[in-house]
This record gives structure tokens, sequence and C-alpha cells, in this order.
């Protein structure tokens, strides 16, 4: 398998934008730095929370914020970013005024499953700017198709870097040996369908009617239910196996819980690349246009045909 093309042969040879393969490198750079830290991390006495509530009302883990730090750091570097957005902050940070493009982040996905060892995850999304010089808050008012390239790391048994610029999915696997990715799939394709549902059933007496209706429906079809509560986790096993992750408004959560610009526009963007696709309920994850840095968003995303089995029994 070392045999295969690195992150970086492989990038240069697709010839994507030499800007974004520039983004995309110091991305990789990063999460190899974060992989080891949440290695020592028990360790190292970065477990539990930093007594900080951050700007999403949600208390902030060590881990968190230093993998923001991380992030942040790397790719303020890099002078084809104009600014990045990130989770752990309350405003749009400025880069390079000559950069061409702004980064979205959730430095560490899935923070509750930080203290107990399980699957952790990081999640990039890049988009053009609309103007010129100094960044304005009104350039992240985008639609999700507008991202030219996006992706996740899957910090599990492996560290997995998973992207698109827009022509198919491709995954790369971290040899810890030489701290490089190499690639796994290229031109990546998920199942038209499946048989895994992934909700927080915990939720479901609070959700709508036709959400309940299309769970039930799983559970009379003896589908299978798997949730690890880490997004990244989660939507990476269907892509891979087929299957759907739900995560509607609720009566605690009325505009959705997850993230529209760092956590469903680049992972809707990543199941269109891969032949899958994603919706708040309404329309295409990739038709909203962003209104604010952390607005928050329904999110159904998963193999094709169990989102029109989703479709029929919520009606949209
Ligand atoms: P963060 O760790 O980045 O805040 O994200 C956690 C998350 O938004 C997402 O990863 C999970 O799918 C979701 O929360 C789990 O939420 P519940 O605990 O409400 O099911």
């Amino acid at each position: 398998m070392l045999n295969s093309p690195t992150l970086s042969d492989f990038i240069s040879q697709k010839g994507y934008l030499p800007a974004l393969q520039s983004i995309l490198l110091d991305i990789a750079k990063v999460s190899v730095q974060v992989q080891k830290t949440l290695l020592d991390a028990p360790l190292g006495g970065m477990l539990g929370g930093n007594a900080h509530v951050n700007v999403q009302g949600e208390d902030q883990q060590k881990l968190d914020a230093y993998a923001d730090e991380l992030f942040v750091q790397g790719l303020l570097q890099n002078t084809f970013l104009a600014g990045i957005g990130s989770e752990e902050r309350d405003d749009l940070i400025q880069g390079s005024a000559q950069g061409e493009y702004i980064a979205f982040f959730d430095p560490l996905d899935g923070s509750s499953n930080i203290d107990v060892n399980g699957s952790l995850g990081t999640i990039f999304s890049v988009m053009p700017r609309t103007q010129t010089g100094t960044l304005h808050n009104e350039e992240l008012l985008q639609k999700g198709e507008n991202q030219v390239l996006a992706g996740y790391v899957l910090y599990g048994a492996a560290t997995w870097l998973v992207c698109s610029f827009g022509k198919g999915v491709h995954t790369f696997v971290l040899h810890t040996q030489t701290d490089t990715y190499h690639l796994l799939h290229e031109a990546l394709q998920s199942p038209k369908s499946g048989k895994i549902y992934s909700i927080n059933e915990g939720n479901i007496l609070d959700c709508e009617t036709p959400v309940q209706d299309y769970v039930k429906n799983c559970q009379e079809r003896r589908y299978t239910a798997r949730y690890a509560g880490a997004l990244v986790g989660d939507f990476h096993r269907n892509l891979l196996k087929g299957g759907i992750y739900l995560y509607p408004a609720t009566e605690k959560s009325p505009k959705g819980k997850l993230r529209l610009l760092y956590e469903a526009f680049p992972l809707a963007y990543i199941a269109r690349e891969a032949g899958a696709t994603a919706s708040n309920g309404t329309m295409p994850i990739l038709d909203i246009t962003a209104t604010a840095l952390h607005e928050r968003t329904p999110l159904f995303i998963g193999s094709v045909e169990m989102m029109r089995d989703l479709g029929a029994h919520c009606a949209f």
C-alpha cells in the first residue's frame, strides 16, 4: 500500500489549482499534529474541559481549543487564505489580504468522544472570495455549491483524510512512521442504498412526526442503527457502507444542531461527489445560502435511495 501515491504527489498529478493544493497540504500537515496530540492526550493532561463556553454555548474541551489553535496558526501562514472561520471562534479571522480563499473548520468534531477514546474528526471547507482586499463578513454568505475544496479527517483506529476538489472523492490514510498520507481510494463511490440509519434516538419523541415515521420504517425493515455521537465517524461509515444520517430539528434545537458552513456544507459536498445526497428537509444543503458564520441547520445525508425513502415519509 505504501507504493500508492502520497497525497502531495496525487493532487499534483491531478493538476488541481496550486493554491488549493497548498491549502490542502497545510490542512493535512496540521492534522498530523492533531493526531499526535490525540494519541498523547490522556497521559499529557489534555483530557476534560477548560472551563470555557464557546460561541456555540457549548463547554469547550481542552482539545477543542488546542486543535483550533493548531489549525488557525498553521493555516494563517498560507497566503492563499484571506481568512478562517472556526467553530471555536466568535468571528472570522483575517488572513492575507491577497488571499483568494476562505477556509472554514470544525477543528475537533465529536468532542463528547474525547474523554472516552471514541472517534473524532476535523471537517473543512474552502470557498472562493467574492471581494478583494480586507475580508468582509458578507463574503461568507455564499451557497454551499460555491465550495472548491472540502473534506474531513477521521481520527479513528487509523487516520483517514477524505477530500474532494469537486471532481470525485479521494481517500488517504496516514502512514504514521513517515507522517505522510497515501492514497486508498480514488474517485470513491458511495453505495446507492444501504441498511444503516444514524440518529440520536434519544431525541425521537422531540422530532417531527414524519421523521419519527421514517425511523419506525427503518426499524420495521430491520435496518441497523449505528450512532457514534461524532458526525465524521457516522458520516464516514455510511458513505462507505451505504446508510443515512439524520439530525433533524428538535424541540431543544429548533433550527437543528449541526453547523451549516463547517459541518453540513463540506459533508454535503463530499456526499454529492461520491454519488450520495444531502438535504435540510426542505432543500438540498448545497443550494442553501449561508446567513451567519455559526448558522445551524437540520441535516439529512446519505445514500440516494434511502434519502428518497425519507422524502416519501417526510414529504420533502
Ligand atoms: P462538536 O464536537 O464539533 O461540537 O460536534 C458534535 C456534534 O455536533 C456532531 O459531531 C455529532 O453528530 C453531534 O454533535 C452529536 O450530537 P448529540 O449528542 O446531540 O447526538
